[in-house]
């Protein structure tokens, strides 16, 4: 199985592209999301990560992050019934009526799926290993590979990361316990995506000579 991770960039710019409000573009990610979700599925795909925020993104102005939390949020009041739904992040940094309501949606989504949508919030590599460190400091002698593992954003090893909107860096969205993802970066802006869009990041990225640090195989 695949696990995905997706970094949806651009919808400020599909806003002022297409001349409608901010929340409108950011409606329109809600959207594509949904649909995106659907051709996850189709491809075998059955953990899809998305990053929600970067801790950065929580400095923006306050009415930009409402409009971004609101999005997110209203995917999963949309797919909590047809998919499990969970998430993990800088969660100090995200408001606690979102937080409650996503609780909430995640104790009531579908567990029997076989589909699960993980929100990342708040990403930062800084804030992430200060975090875990502070909570144990008192309780392990070491930090050790495992206890970073077991603490991570993203609980597991990803394989695959679509960074849409254009820009080749990882900014602070970078899955802790995944060095050897393979990256695809995409120039379309997130709710411009097609399905051949996403079809034509899938085969770059399984196509790519997957050795792990290692010599490839004889
Ligand atoms: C950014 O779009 C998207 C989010 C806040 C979601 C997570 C962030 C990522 C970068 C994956 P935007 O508002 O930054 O649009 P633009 O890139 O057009 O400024
Ligand atoms: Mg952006």
């Amino acid at each position: 199985m695949t696990t995905l991770m997706l970094l949806p960039d651009g919808m400020r710019r599909w806003s002022q592209k297409y001349g409608v409000s901010l929340d409108d573009g950011y409606a329109a990610m809600a959207d594509k999301l949904i649909e995106l979700m659907g051709w996850a599925k189709e491809e075998g795909i059955d953990k899809l990560y998305v990053t929600a925020s970067s801790a950065a993104n929580h400095s923006r102005p306050a009415a930009a992050v409402t409009t971004f939390m609101e999005a997110f949020t209203d995917v999963v009041r949309r797919i909590h019934d047809t998919s499990a739904f969970d998430f993990s992040g800088s969660l100090d940094l995200v408001d606690d009526h979102y937080l409650t309501e996503l609780g909430a949606l995640r104790d009531k989504s579908n567990k029997e799926s076989g589909f699960t949508l993980h929100y990342i919030l708040g990403m930062s590599l800084t804030h992430e290993v200060i975090s875990i460190f502070n909570r144990l400091k008192d309780e392990v002698p070491a930090l050790t590979e495992e206890i970073l593992a077991a603490n991570a954003y993203v609980p597991e090893q990803v394989d695959f990361l679509i960074r849409t909107g254009g820009a080749t860096r990882m900014s602070s969205f970078f899955p802790l316990m995944s060095p050897y993802a393979e990256l695809h970066f995409s120039p379309v802006l997130f709710p411009d995506m097609t399905r051949a869009d996403f079809t034509a990041a899938l085969e770059d990225l399984r196509a790519r000579d997957r050795r792990f640090g290692g010599y490839p195989a004889a």
